[in-house]
């Protein structure tokens, strides 16, 4: 039974990455760090229904003592870093955070492999973000980077730190250059989970308005499920590398409004404003990702278009919505 550890398992993409290798046979373990609102701890497992089935490592990816005893410990064949202050408009706010968290955590865990796990397969959870002020109108793994935040420096520190220690030491590590994946798990904060519950709620009487930030920025929206199998797949590869993981179509967050809205009859113009208040200080105007080599080293394709992502956002946030006011 091969074995996974899988920091960031509580996000979105740590549940349906525990799910893929629940269904694959591994034996799943997840760091989790300690919360004071025991609550809402596995959240996104319990809504997959695999709460019970991934192991809870307690740790925090800032106490390389931790990562090497849990690695000691379980010894696993593959690790995922997918843990990080993922939040763009907070790294602004967190900035030292986000550095200590995204980029030092992340060469943490690398130093901890090498230590006491050499053999274990890792992936670091890059992000199209590193791309940032647009070098080339579409992004390949061969594009000039240009971070726009803190969090985008922080992750193209990660990144390169996962290319060096590949490099260095021999170590079998890939970076996902990932392009954003949204799903009804996605965190309320990030713009396409904060459009479909606002349509859900605007839908059932609960809310009048839905004030936005910039609605110009386009993105190359995908569905995270069809993206952690992209993650998998690299750490199957006999030789490390890193992939660029795409649509390589790219929406405008007003045009992701109008399919939003549209799913339940309505039309966005007469509800969204715009809010300083959401405004960020560098944008990150345009994204659109060429995953030619993930779709051809990988045989990877994403399964799951805008359009149906958007509906199955939308019907979740609503059966939610729906819930609470029985
Ligand atoms: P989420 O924000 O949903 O999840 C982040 C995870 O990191 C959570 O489990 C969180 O735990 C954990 N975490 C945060 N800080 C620490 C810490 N100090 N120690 C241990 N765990 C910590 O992110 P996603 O699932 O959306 O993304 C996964 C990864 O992929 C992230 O690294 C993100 O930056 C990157 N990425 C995401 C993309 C996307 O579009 N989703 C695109 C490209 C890259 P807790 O639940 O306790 O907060
Ligand atoms: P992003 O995602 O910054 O691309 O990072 P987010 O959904 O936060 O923003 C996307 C774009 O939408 C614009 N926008 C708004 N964003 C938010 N959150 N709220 C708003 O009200 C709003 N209005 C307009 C933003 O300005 C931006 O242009 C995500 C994260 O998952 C990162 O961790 C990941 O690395 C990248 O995707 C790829």
């Amino acid at each position: 039974m091969p074995r996974a550890l899988i920091t960031g398992v509580t996000g979105q993409d740590g549940a349906y990455l525990s799910q893929l290798l629940l269904e694959k046979g591994y034996e799943v373990f997840g760091l989790l760090r300690r919360s004071a609102s025991a609550d809402v701890v596995g959240e996104r497992l319990r809504w997959l229904g695999i709460a019970d089935q991934v192991r809870m490592v307690d740790g925090n990816l800032t106490d390389l003592s931790v990562l090497i005893r849990a690695l000691q410990d379980i010894q696993p064949d593959e690790v995922y870093n997918l843990a990080a202050q993922s939040f763009v408009k907070t790294s602004w706010n967190q900035p030292l955070l986000t550095g200590q968290v995204t980029a030092m955590g992340a060469h943490n865990l690398l130093e901890a492999i090498r230590i006491a796990s050499p053999k274990a397969r890792f992936y670091q959870a890059s992000s199209s973000e590193m791309y940032g002020l647009i070098q080339e109108p579409v992004q390949s793994e061969r594009t000039p980077f240009y971070p726009r935040s803190p969090y985008g420096v922080a992750k193209l520190y990660a990144h390169w730190m996962t290319v060096n220690y590949r490099e260095s030491f021999g170590l079998h590590a890939s970076s996902g250059i990932l392009f954003n994946h949204e799903s009804p798990l996605r965190g309320i904060e990030f713009v396409t989970r904060k459009v479909t519950d606002g349509v859900a709620r605007i839908k059932l009487g609960l809310a009048q308005d839905l004030p936005m930030g910039n609605l110009e920025a386009t993105r190359d929206w995908g569905h995270a499920r069809d993206y952690v199998r992209a993650m998998w797949l690299m750490l199957q590869q006999e030789t490390p590398d890193d992939y660029v993981v795409a649509t390589g179509r790219t929406v405008s967050v007003r045009e992701f409004c109008r399919i939003a809205f549209d799913c339940v009859g309505l039309d966005y113009n007469e509800f969204v404003t715009v809010d300083e208040r959401f405004m960020r200080p560098a944008e990150v105007d345009v994204l659109l990702g060429d995953s030619t080599k993930a779709r051809q080293k990988l045989g990877w394709a994403p399964a799951t278009s805008l359009e149906t992502m958007i509906a199955e956002m939308v019907e979740a946030d609503l059966a939610r919505h729906r819930r609470r006011m029985m």
